[in-house]
């Protein structure tokens, strides 16, 4: 690594942004995604703040012009319309002002806003605690939904609905969950991502006839939470999701204290224990790494994917976990250009250029690498932040890259790619 050049794309990471700004939100890239998506927006906003935290704000601003009356952020807004993607607007049939999805994605958002409100304290910003006041109510109104529409049983331990709303669509982690819902659908499917990026790279069409089976139904539901639970024939608790959720309760407490709100900080605090129990009963000796749940089997979902290790952000490891996460670690990178897969390469589920199912994603080392390093597990954290830049650095800034080989896979020019790289790179 140490022989390549070094690239100084600080430039060119602000140009991204830059060019993706459609007027205080920022696409994930042009065309293939050209909508606000949830958790690409909370990672855009922290590289935003590096250089400018009027920006930053406003990017958190405008996704929670999208936010439900009931506190859910959707994983879609569409500010403006556009016939490049599918499903659009009119597949989602939800009713909220602005058109949105009917789901969700990771609460990475509460983490940005601390992110956010710490950078404009450290830049003397007069104006933080007001910018972040109403942004906080925003987070807040959005955990509680989480609790209460997705984890209604009180395991600790929030549900996905749909793989969409997990961020890693087609992750092998789905598989056995997402077999037995039917094919079938009402709506005409159109694909439209793979007019703009090769097949091979995206996932299958059989995958796409089981997501829009279940924006089907839950469109069938009136996208009612109690309706939607119900009924769903795909539901798993996610570690990666309540390790996100229990990460963002965290830094939410912090940002009460700041704000003086007290009687917030108690109710955060018992989410936070709830979750990060819950988290802890999903941990797995032998597999060195968390699972998740099937809500539907009643089983543990074994297939290794990087969601396992993503609850390192919220929780505290003892010694004996951290050493046995360090091995499996090691065992996921031997042999790879680049690390962290986001499938096990040891899997037969593992295809290092199809989306989830192999591929390192920029966005998925910052949380790695944020929750090593809360577990004191400094130089790993610090390899894959490395990896990560001399990655884009050598690529560009792709949407995901092959492990094996280094290469820059899927969209180009991609949003939280270039966050990841002025955050990772500092
Ligand atoms: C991908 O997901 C969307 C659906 O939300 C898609 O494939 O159409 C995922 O990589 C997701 O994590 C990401 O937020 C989104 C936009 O970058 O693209």
């Amino acid at each position: 690594m140490s022989d390549d050049i070094k690239l100084d794309r600080h430039d060119d990471a602000r140009a991204i942004l830059a060019r993706n700004d459609r007027g205080g939100y920022t696409v994930p890239t042009d065309r293939l995604y050209p909508f606000q998506w949830n958790w690409d927006s909370a990672f855009v906003a922290m590289g935003f703040a590096t250089f400018d935290i009027d920006r930053a704000y406003r990017e958190l601003e405008r996704l929670i012009e999208g936010q439900w009356e009931d506190g859910m952020i959707p994983h879609i807004v569409f500010h403006a319309p556009s016939d490049t993607y599918f499903p659009g607007a009119d597949v989602w049939g939800t009713r909220h002002r602005i058109p949105t999805s009917g789901i969700t994605q990771p609460p990475v958002f509460g983490m940005a806003l601390r992110f956010i409100h710490d950078a404009a304290v450290a830049a003397g910003r007069q104006d933080a605690l007001e910018r972040t006041r109403p942004l906080f109510a925003a987070a807040l109104r959005s955990h509680r939904w989480w609790m209460k529409a997705r984890d209604p049983e009180r395991r600790g331990l929030v549900a996905i609905l749909h793989p969409w709303e997990s961020g890693s669509d087609n992750s092998p982690a789905w598989d056995e969950a997402l077999a037995r819902v039917p094919t079938t659908t009402t709506t005409q499917i159109r694909r439209k991502d793979t007019g703009h990026v090769d097949a091979a790279m995206r996932p299958r069409d059989v995958d796409y006839q089981r997501f829009i089976h279940l924006v089907d139904t839950y469109r069938d539901c009136g996208w009612n939470p109690e309706k939607q639970w119900a009924s769903a024939p795909f539901k798993v608790a996610d570690v990666q999701m309540t390790g996100i959720l229990a990460r963002a309760t965290a830094d939410l407490i912090r940002l009460a204290a700041v704000l003086g709100a007290q009687d917030e900080v108690a109710e955060l605090s018992e989410m936070h224990r709830l979750l990060t129990e819950g988290l802890g009963r999903r941990w797995r000796d032998s597999l060195r790494r968390f699972v998740s749940l099937d809500l539907v089997s009643g089983e543990d979902i074994e297939a290794p994917t990087q969601a396992g290790f993503i609850p390192l952000v919220a929780v505290t490891l003892d010694g004996q976990q951290r050493a046995a996460v360090a091995a499996e670690i090691a065992r996921w990178c031997d042999g790879m250009v680049v690390s962290l897969p986001s499938t096990a390469p040891f899997s037969p589920a593992f295809e290092p250029k199809r989306y989830w199912r192999g591929p390192v994603w920029a966005v998925i080392n910052w949380l790695m690498a944020d929750g090593l390093r809360a577990n004191a597990m400094n130089e790993l954290a610090g390899s894959l932040e490395r990896g990560t830049v001399w990655a884009i650095e050598q690529a560009g800034f792709c949407e995901y890259f092959d492990p094996t080989t280094g290469e820059g896979l899927g969209g180009n020019t991609f949003s939280w790619t270039a966050a990841a790289y002025l955050v990772l790179s500092r």
